[in-house]
């Protein structure tokens, strides 16, 4: 209690030695500081002043974080990119067709003369030549019987001009005459025909970039609707395919998978059956399985008649085929068949019990296609 009263006084004279206390404070300190002084009122002295407020207390702990703020707005585009690479050269074209025959061009200027031609055949051999002079006298005689020498005579006339000489032999080829003046130049030929093409050129050179293109989401959505568009179709497709199998089917062809055997009531031979089936887009039954087997049982059942199977050993006896010629992979043979009886049956009938016989092509049966 002594040292509480002591403090007080302290702060009391320390405040009023100073600076006054505003009203504010003090009665924050009547009201905090001094109900901490319990020091109350003294035995005797005079009753202390109220202390001063406390110092500020310390800082408290950060609190949790907050929650995330709104998503910003959306920010500017982005500048343009850079011009990407060139892109690769294009292959060069083939070569064009060859054009039309062009008009006709200028007159050329005259061609140089042309060589001297050769010389010419010899001519026809010419007339006879006049009659050359006389000839000298001939010699004097042998030496007569010695007689009186006579007096020595005198020089006779000429002789009559001698014959014409024969034409001499052709001369030598004389030399080559000077060149003849430039003839006109000729008129401009016709075009000649189309070649073949050009062989591929080499590949271009990488062409620019392009710009960035759009976004591929708009697409995808239109191909999302246009495949939703296309289920809606195919879902009704169906409803409808599988209405009109069974109106095919009634009232007695039967479907087994994706196979409708269907009879018509129309009997014939094999061969004629086999016709009948193909003409109208199908062919004979050719069960291929259990399934398939009793769907055309059922028929031969309803008909109360066999019917030809698309199945026959006419290729090589015994080993039975269908049509296309491929071996059977599935049978169902009666017992004890196939007989091939009297060496004459390479057809197969299916009978109510739908076992197989084997039975002459030339039987009449019941036709039943499928399809
Ligand atoms: C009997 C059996 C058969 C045969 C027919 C022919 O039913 O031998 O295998 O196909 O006769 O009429
Ligand atoms: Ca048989």
């Amino acid at each position: 209690m002594l040292v509480l009263l002591t403090f007080c006084a302290f702060i009391s004279q320390a405040s009023s030695a100073t600076d006054p206390m505003p009203h504010q404070v003090m009665q924050n300190w009547d009201r905090n500081a001094c109900s901490l002084v319990v020091c109350g009122p003294a035995e005797k002295g005079l009753p202390g002043r109220d202390g001063r407020d406390g110092i500020q207390g310390p800082k408290g702990v950060m609190g949790e974080q907050g929650l995330q703020g709104p998503r910003g707005i959306v920010g500017p585009p982005g500048k343009i990119g850079p011009v990407g690479p060139a892109g690769e050269k294009g292959s060069q074209g083939i070569q064009g067709e060859k054009g039309d025959v062009g008009e006709m061009g200028p007159r050329g200027i005259r061609g140089l003369q042309g060589p001297s031609g050769s010389p010419g055949p010899s001519g026809a051999k010419g007339d006879r030549g006049l009659q050359g002079e006389k000839g000298v006298n001939g010699a004097t005689g042998p030496m007569g019987a010695t007689g009186a020498p006579g007096p020595k005579g005198t020089t006779g006339a000429p002789g009559p001009k001698g014959d014409k000489g024969s034409v001499g032999e052709k001369g030598a080829k004389g030399d080559m005459g000077d060149r003849g003046l430039q003839g006109d130049t000729g008129k401009q030929g016709p075009m000649g025909k189309t070649g073949s093409p050009g062989l591929k050129g080499d590949k271009g050179s990488v062409g620019e970039k392009g710009t960035k293109g759009d976004s591929g989401l708009s697409e995808v959505t239109l191909l999302k609707k246009q495949v939703s568009v296309l289920q809606g179709q195919l879902t009704a497709l169906q409803a409808s395919l599988s209405k009109y199998q069974k109106v095919a089917a009634f009232p007695s062809g039967r479907i087994v998978g994706n196979k409708a055997f269907v009879t018509s009531g129309y009997e014939g031979n094999f061969d004629d059956l086999k016709q009948r089936c193909l003409q109208a887009g199908g062919q004979l039954a050719s069960p291929r399985n259990a399934a398939e087997n009793a769907a055309i049982q059922q028929i031969v059942i309803l008909h109360n008649k066999p019917v030809f199977l698309g199945i026959n050993d006419i290729q090589t006896e015994g080993r039975f085929t269908y049509l296309n010629g491929d071996a059977i992979v599935y049978s169902n043979w009666q017992q004890g068949e196939p007989n091939n009886d009297k060496g004459r049956e390479n057809c197969v009938e299916i009978f109510v019990n739908g076992k197989w016989n084997d039975r002459s092509c030339g039987e009449k049966r019941l036709i039943l296609c499928e399809f």
